[in-house]
């Protein structure tokens, strides 16, 4: 029979790619939707029109045990969360119910539908659900080495990333509490063509694409300086999947191991069609966040060994792929656009 999953964060970047590795792995995917008539689940649901959808927010336990009892899925992905760090120092009491607590409720749904009581210690992982809890490299903030690996402490900087360390450590309290299986993923930065537009690497592409046909000219940053290790969504995704398919669960870093700057970003993304980023970036002081972090770089040698992970498309590929597609899309709409005026169909 196939297995079940059940996946929270279903309309964002890492939720589209996973229902689609999980569904080729032959799958059975429900993904978990929030709010009434939620034009992204319209959206998702006709990008992968063989997802099923349950009812669920991170802010109702209620509505987690329902889901979890409903799909009875072997594998459970808590992909939600509001993931725009500037946002955790606007709202941070909602950032930490979603982040931080949101976490607790998912895990105690698995828990009360697996039936675990308290764990005797020891012995092979209890109850028929494995959960993966999204980590973040941002729980590593101000970096106490580099590059970062999973014995590194954590320091976040933001709300967002005291939030994420919350979900970090109270996954793998439940994994010594209640003996469940269950991990977590420290994944660094990845991107896509489906990346929100608030994210740096979409913010440029979009706006590329935009400048190449003539339809804006300055782009707006705030830290040019800050390096990350960005990689592919599609790739980090094979990760999470793996990482529930070991015999004892354990918590791995994914990235590339490469770090690059935003300005590195701007600058590819330009190139790829022939411009200066020089020319169209204005630093906006407004942009830089009260509590930066500077550096990231992740250690995956655990994943790569023990998981057998690698990625596949490297920092060059990804920003020239994602101008690709916003241009593609863009140019559509112009010409959408220029035959409603000249009413030629
Ligand atoms: P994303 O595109 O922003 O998607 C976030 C998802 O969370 C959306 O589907 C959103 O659903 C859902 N969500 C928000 N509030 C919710 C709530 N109260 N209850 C249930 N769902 C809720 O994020 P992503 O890039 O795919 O990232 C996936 C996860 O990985 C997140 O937890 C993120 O923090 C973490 N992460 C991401 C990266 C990265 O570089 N992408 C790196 C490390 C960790 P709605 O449509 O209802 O808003
Ligand atoms: O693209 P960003 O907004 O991503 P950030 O803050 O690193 O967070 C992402 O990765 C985390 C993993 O490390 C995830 F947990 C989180 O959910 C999210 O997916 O910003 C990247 C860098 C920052 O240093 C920021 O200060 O780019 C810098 N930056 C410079 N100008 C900008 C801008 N970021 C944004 N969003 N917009 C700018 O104009």
């Amino acid at each position: 029979m196939s297995k079940r999953a059940l996946i929270t964060g279903i309309t964002g970047q890492d939720g589209s790619y996973l229902a689609e590795h999980l569904l080729d792995q032959g799958y059975q995917v429900w993904g978990l939707c929030r709010g009434q008539a939620n034009p992204r689940k319209d959206r998702i649901a006709k990008l992968i029109p063989e997802l099923s959808f349950v009812d669920g927010d991170l802010m109702d336990q209620g509505s987690l045990v329902s889901a979890v009892d409903l799909v009875q899925p072997d594998e459970v992905y808590n992909l939600g969360a509001i993931s725009f760090v500037p946002m955790s120092w606007q709202q941070p009491e909602l950032v930490t119910e979603v982040n931080g607590t949101g976490v607790l409720r998912m895990l105690e749904a698995v828990r009360m539908v697996s039936g675990l009581t308290k764990s005797s210690g020891g012995g092979p992982p209890r109850g028929q659900i494995r959960f993966y809890q999204a980590s973040s490299s941002e729980m590593y903030g101000k970096v106490a080495e580099s590059p970062q690996r999973e014995t590194t402490s954590f320091h976040p900087r933001s709300p967002y990333g005291v939030a994420k360390a919350f979900g970090h450590y109270i996954t793998q309290n439940y994994r010594e509490s209640y003996g469940m299986y269950g991990v977590s993923g420290i994944l660094f930065n990845h991107e896509s063509p489906r990346r929100g537009a608030e994210f740096v690497t979409r913010k440029i592409s979009l706006a590329v694409s935009q400048i190449k046909l003539g339809l804006m000219d300055k782009l707006h940053l705030g830290n040019l300086d800050a390096e990350r290790d960005w990689g592919f969504a599609g790739d980090y995704v094979r990760a999470m999947h793996l990482m529930l398919q070991q015999e004892q669960p354990g918590d791995y870093v994914v990235g590339t191991g490469a770090m690059h700057r935003v300005r590195d970003a701007a600058r590819i993304a330009f190139e790829h069609i022939g411009l200066d980023w020089q020319e169209h970036v204005v630093v906006d002081p407004g942009l830089v966040r009260p509590a930066e972090v500077e550096t990231l770089c992740a250690d995956s040698g655990n994943a790569r060994r023990e998981l057998g992970w690698e990625p596949e498309v490297d920092f060059e590929q990804l920003m020239r792929m994602m101008v690709e597609s916003d241009l593609r899309q863009a140019s559509r709409e112009r010409d959408y656009r220029q035959l409603l005026a000249t009413g030629s169909w």
